[in-house]
């Protein structure tokens, strides 16, 4: 039988399975003849590893066995060229003249990429006009985002009230810009920005319970505005909406789903995403689509919303499917996650996978034994970090995090890859002893507002290669905000009544 080739890791890790294995030609026979078959390390001539040009190091276990030796396609490349522009940061060679840490890692550096987010919420240059529709967003991201690194974002409030006063509709929720129609998206952006400043008391609620009645959809879905498409953002955002200001469940008489029989905002919304879950186990923004990380974020926080994440999660999606497809999309050597299959790293990203390990990680059988270290899990959160701090900072000045190293910071990159810090250093789970209705009195869906966090530990951090000023804040899985915002919003409306 052959012997084990010098040794490469990766395959020698991919080829612990034995049972594949056992039906590889020999590659030691040039003609593949199969007379030895009891053992060969390497499934067949085009993946043997002496070759130079084998197996580049940056290709993970579940795209290895896919390429043939030759098969060079623009992804291929990409993901190459990716990996050959992020090495030199993360091996530390190029430090990019950052400030570094005790472990040798850049500092996150906190007071620029504040000043950046800050900077983003000032007049912007003219090429932001494209963005007009995109304001709320904005918003979002450069309030949270500061709130994320512990600044004070109360005297953003009066400021963001008058600033959304006019995208608010009359028929209800928000729409991008002064005279644009409603959208789940703006509304969803506007609500949690203004949940951050605690200042929800511009919402007409009526009206919004009346809006949302228009998107619900007969088969459980929601539409993202009147006549556009339905998908599973709308019903995250939907959902989110309506558990912040406590909108009444039951759909408003003139809604449209009505007539299919519905009553409720809930109804029906669970087996509708579950028809979002594809064979390969990701989450597609619509059923029959192809999925993708940020949709899985979506379905597993909406189901979060609905009830404890271990009984709606389980109940509607295969959790080990999904399990695997969400490890698969952390890349190497990166340490980042991308939103598909051999697509690139991309910082934002960190949240929009990150977090869904935090909300699956709860929908486990036994929440209460989980996971209790920061080395513990389902994904590899120091590689992550690492991502984050060396490839992801833009170095200089101007401050901002950013996708990639060849991309410019923005809020968005800046808001998400904090977030995504945030599911990587600290404890996030569910207490189960919470009740998940307001029976008593408003009828409201309580089980998002169960979620409990614990800053990770000293030792925990030193796993992570983070000093003490290099830790963000706590931001609550579901609703990607501080707790304590999250804690005024259920207190706020805890009457309910419109
Ligand atoms: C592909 O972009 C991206 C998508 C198909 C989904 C994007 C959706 C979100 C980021 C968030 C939605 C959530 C809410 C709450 C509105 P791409 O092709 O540029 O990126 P990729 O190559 O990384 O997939
Ligand atoms: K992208
Ligand atoms: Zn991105």
């Amino acid at each position: 039988m052959a012997s084990q080739q010098d040794g490469d890791d990766t395959l020698d890790e991919l080829l612990k399975d034995g049972a594949r294995i056992e039906e590889l030609p020999d590659e030691d026979e040039d003609n593949n003849s199969a007379t030895e078959m009891n053992g060969p390390p390497f499934p067949g001539k085009h993946l043997q590893p002496k070759r130079k040009h084998d197996v580049p190091p940056w290709m993970n276990s579940a795209t290895l066995g896919l390429f043939h030796e030759d098969s060079q396609t623009p992804s291929t490349e990409a993901l190459a060229k990716t990996a050959a522009e992020c090495l030199p940061f993360l091996t530390l060679e190029d430090t990019q003249g950052l400030p570094l840490n005790s472990h040798g890692l850049p500092h996150l550096r906190r007071k620029p990429h504040a000043d950046f987010l800050r900077g983003c919420l000032g007049d912007l240059p003219a090429p932001y006009a494209a963005m007009d529709a995109s304001r709320p967003w904005l918003f979002y991201w450069c309030i949270a985002g500061q709130s994320f690194l512990d600044e004070d974002v109360s005297e953003y409030k009066d400021r963001l009230i008058e600033t959304v006063r006019p995208l608010q509709n009359p028929g209800g929720g928000f729409g991008g810009g002064h005279g644009q129609y409603s959208h789940c998206a703006c509304t969803y952006a506007t609500v949690l920005a203004l949940t951050a400043v605690d200042g929800l008391e511009v919402v007409d609620r009526k009206a919004m319970w009346h809006w949302l009645g228009t998107v619900k959809q007969a088969d459980g879905g929601f539409r993202m505005a009147i006549g556009a498409e339905e998908d599973i953002r709308g019903a995250y955002c939907a959902m989110t909406v309506i558990t912040l200001l406590n909108l009444p469940l039951e759909l408003p008489p003139d809604s449209p789903a009505r007539k299919a029989g519905l009553q409720s905002f809930t109804d029906s919304l669970g087996n509708w995403i579950g028809r979002c879950q594809s064979y390969e186990g990701g989450i597609a923004g619509a059923p029959n689509n192809e999925v993708h990380g940020a949709y899985a974020f979506c379905a597993l926080a909406c189901l979060s919303i609905l009830d404890a994440p271990h009984v709606s999660i389980p109940a509607f999606l295969d959790v080990a499917l999904l399990t695997r497809w969400l490890a698969s999309m952390q890349t190497t050597p990166e340490g980042g996650f991308a939103g598909r299959p051999n697509k690139l790293v991309d910082a934002c990203y960190s949240h929009w996978v990150g977090a869904c390990f935090t909300l699956i990680e709860a929908a486990l059988p036994t929440p209460a034994d989980k996971y209790t270290t920061a080395k513990e899990g389902m994904w590899n959160k120091a590689a992550l970090v690492r991502y984050l701090l060396t490839c992801g900072q833009q170095p200089g000045k101007k401050g901002g995090m950013r996708d990639k190293p060849s991309t410019r910071p923005d809020g968005y990159h800046t808001c998400y890859s904090l977030s995504g810090l945030s599911a990587a250093q600290h404890h996030h789970h569910y207490d189960t002893q919470g009740s998940t209705r307001d029976d008593g009195g408003s009828g409201r869906l309580l089980a998002a507002f169960n979620w409990r966090a614990e800053r990770g530990t000293a030792e925990e951090m030193k796993a992570l290669n983070v000093d003490e000023e290099d830790v963000v804040e706590l931001v609550h899985p579901v609703f990607v905000l501080r707790f304590e915002a999250v804690e005024a919003a259920r207190k706020r409306f805890e009457g309910g009544g419109l």
